[in-house]
């Protein structure tokens, strides 16, 4: 039995400046628009809205070596990170809405610093794994793993508005599913440190059931660590959620990209939840725009409960003739 009834606690993150591209910053409202809020209340959970954060101006935010606004984008992770924390505190699964995948560093910081050790599941079609100095693009999207390692510290460089971010997650405890777009510098670091990783190879080889059973089996070994799960859209495949800023063909299908949430859901570990990258404008129409955020909206269902069979609240009781 798995009914959680969890609350959940939505802070909505409009940034986009990890990334060059803009409309991003569009995602939370438009999640919110597509009925999140009084979904989530129908399958029984206590929600709340914490609103949008906002973000100061960086003014002469220069790029620092090849870095690209590293002083909007630290300063942007560090509000996020407290956001987190005080959703934690007060007793929520936290829920962020992106925004672009910078945003993992403060919310996987604030969330660690309110409830210590954590195991992050990444559902992405990249590792986001470059450090500063492996980074060949300069976007702080395609890094926020390489700050949060306590393996990667040493090759971290000093860069301005980054000196709250404290490495908080071990190489052991993180898992990638659906990866197919890998740098050269990312691809060595996952090999070095032994990172686990189910590429859409392996969810190829073993199908999405073995690949998450797995990944429980993995992350529960020695002790059972509350999860955070961090799902970028462009995980699903384009045909599904094109809307979104580095699409990449070969993805998952949108019930594999389902069936990873209602296996976390069932863990009953899920306490931090990352939606990010759906960017409206990179829609070519309108209708791709909408499949994009429906799909992230039935992705985050899945995380608090929903299940394909049908759900029912527990008083329910069959009318009497
Ligand atoms: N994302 N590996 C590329 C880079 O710029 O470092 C792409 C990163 C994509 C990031 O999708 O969150
Ligand atoms: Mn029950
Ligand atoms: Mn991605
Ligand atoms: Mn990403």
């Amino acid at each position: 039995h798995h009914h959680h009834h969890q609350s959940v606690g939505i802070i909505g993150a409009p940034f986009s400046k990890g990334q060059p591209r803009g409309g991003v910053e569009r995602g939370p409202d438009l999640i919110r628009s597509a009925g999140l809020l009084q979904r989530l209340e129908e399958q029984g959970c206590a929600v709340k809205d914490y609103g949008n954060l906002t973000f100061e101006e960086v003014v002469d935010d220069e790029p620092v070596g090849r870095v690209k606004r590293a002083r909007a984008v630290g300063s942007a992770n560090q509000r996020l990170s407290e956001a987190v924390r005080a959703v934690k505190k007060d007793g929520h699964t936290s829920v962020m809405l992106g925004g672009d995948h910078s945003l993992a560093i403060g919310s996987i910081h604030g969330h660690s610093a309110a409830v210590g050790e954590l195991s992050v599941v990444w559902v992405d079609a990249h590792a986001d794994i470059n450090t500063p100095l492996t980074s060949t693009t300069g976007n702080i999207h395609g890094q926020p793993m390489s700050y949060l390692l306590h393996e990667l510290h040493s090759k971290i460089p000093v860069l301005p508005n980054f000196s709250w971010v404290k490495p908080c997650v071990s190489a052991k405890d993180l898992v990638y599913i659906g990866l197919r777009d890998v740098d050269p510098g990312e691809h060595y670091i996952l090999k070095l440190l032994g990172v686990k990783v189910f590429s859409m190879r392996e969810v190829d080889q073993l199908g999405v059931s073995k690949v998450m059973e797995q990944t429980c089996d993995y992350l529960s070994a020695k002790v059972k660590k509350p999860i955070h799960l961090s799902y970028d859209i462009d995980a699903i495949d384009p045909s599904i959620t094109p809307a979104t800023g580095t699409p990449v063909v070969g993805g998952l299908t949108y019930r594999e990209g389902v069936y990873i949430t209602e296996h976390l859901c069932q863990t009953g570990l899920l306490s931090g939840v990352d939606l990010v990258e759906v960017n409206p404008l990179r829609g070519q129409t309108e209708a791709e725009a909408q499949s994009t955020v429906s799909t992230a909206v039935d992705l985050l269902l899945g995380c608090f409960g929903r299940l394909r069979e049908g759900n029912h609240p527990p008083a329910y009781a069959l009318p009497e003739p």
